[in-house]
């Protein structure tokens, strides 16, 4: 469309003008009366603005919009043009406004559902609970803005060990002993386990460490810890009922810390629990870990952590990660109960096969199924 404007005294006068130049099929688009400044006469005059189609320039088959108005006429400025259109095209102008848009920019979401849902089957093979996988797929959605091709496996790592809980183990030497106990099913690693406390606490602490042995019951219990002792040169002493337990610790008073070892007794035989427990209960236990084995299953982890639960452990130990196949367990008695996992065993080697527990490195080998 071709536009032009034009002033004229009157209106006959401007229409007869338009007409003139622009022929009988002008279209008038607006009138006013307009007021010229001073410069001009100081009159009043009609304005007439009309318009009429023109074929489609040579630029382009179908001119734009805004080439259409602004190309044809060279009298008129690009703002009164823009008036115009917002005054004679309203529809139109909306159009030209979302056409010139700046495109929106198309987010990336690397977290697709497919991904998800794939996530969420590898954490059911690991054995996590549905309800945990569910967590950890939700947690990851809502995070979707900071997740990228990169990084999604480190979140997903993150994810998981957002829902571990560890602590850490003080051993700074203090005026009287630390004393720490350990129960749990029997053959789980509690004997192996304290082995590789003492000799480290000695070794690279330089700690003055103190064992007493409740474990009577088992055949070659003893002789098992005699010989670690006699090895590692670290005192060792037995105790054979519940009364002895006070004494004996009595005798280590000088020591920095001191680790008791109870008979791995079946957490089906109550009779024999109620027995650790009334020994333990004879002295002031700074932490009381319960052993458990990774390679249990979650339900059967959680009937033993059931059966313990009166002797209040304070921590978690689970061992033989060499052994496991998957972790999800780990993650699942975390989730059920809020005591803190304080290290892993991962074979057989004194000291060497024991690790602090750390929620990353527990989270990765949940989501890689490696205890390397
Ligand atoms: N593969 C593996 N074996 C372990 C681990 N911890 C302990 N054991 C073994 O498990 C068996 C029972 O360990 P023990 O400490 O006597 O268990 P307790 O009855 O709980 O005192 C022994 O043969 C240990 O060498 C571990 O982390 N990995
Ligand atoms: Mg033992």
């Amino acid at each position: 469309m071709q536009i032009k404007k034009y002033l004229a005294s009157t209106l006959k006068e401007a229409l007869d003008q338009l007409k003139k130049e622009l022929g009988e099929e002008a279209v008038v688009l607006s009138t006013r009366v307009v007021n010229l400044d001073d410069d001009h006469g100081g009159k009043k005059q009609y304005e007439v603005i009309a318009g009429v189609e023109t074929k489609a320039t040579n630029k382009s088959e179908k001119p734009r919009l805004v080439d259409r108005i602004i190309g044809d006429d060279e009298s008129h400025s690009e703002k009164e043009i823009q008036k115009l259109q917002e005054k004679v095209f309203p529809a139109l102008h909306i159009d030209k406004k979302q056409a010139v848009k700046e495109p929106e920019k198309k987010k990336v979401n690397h977290i697709t559902p497919a991904r998800l849902k794939k996530l969420k089957e590898d954490l059911l093979i690991k054995e996590v609970f549905p309800s945990l996988a569910n967590k950890i797929v939700d947690h990851l959605s809502s995070q979707a803005d900071f997740i990228g091709n990169g990084n999604f496996e480190d979140h997903v790592v993150s994810s998981i060990a957002s829902l571990i809980h560890t602590s850490d183990f003080e051993i700074k030497r203090k005026k009287s002993p630390k004393i720490v106990g350990l129960v749990g099913p029997t053959g789980v690693g509690k004997t192996t386990c304290i082995a590789k406390l003492a000799v480290i606490s000695k070794i690279f602490h330089k700690l003055d460490i103190g064992i007493i042995s409740l474990d009577t019951f088992r055949l070659g219990a003893i002789d098992q810890l005699k010989i670690f002792s006699e090895i590692s040169n670290v005192d060792f002493l037995v105790g054979y009922e519940a009364a002895d337990v006070p004494k004996l610790i009595n005798k280590f008073k000088k020591k920095d810390l001191i680790f008791i070892d109870t008979a791995g007794r079946s957490q089906n035989n109550a009779a024999s629990l109620k027995e650790i427990k009334k020994s333990l209960s004879l002295v002031h236990l700074d932490e009381l870990f319960l052993v458990l084995s990774s390679t249990n299953s979650t339900r059967n982890l959680l009937d033993v952590i059931k059966k313990f639960h009166d002797f209040n452990f304070t921590g978690l130990i689970f061992t033989k990660l060499d052994e496991a196949a998957v972790y999800g367990n780990l993650l699942n008695v975390t989730g059920k109960v809020d005591i803190p996992i304080k290290f892993l065993t991962n074979g057989q080697v004194i000291p060497d096969d024991i690790i602090a527990a750390d929620p990353q490195y527990i989270a990765k080998i949940i989501h890689n199924g490696n205890s390397g």
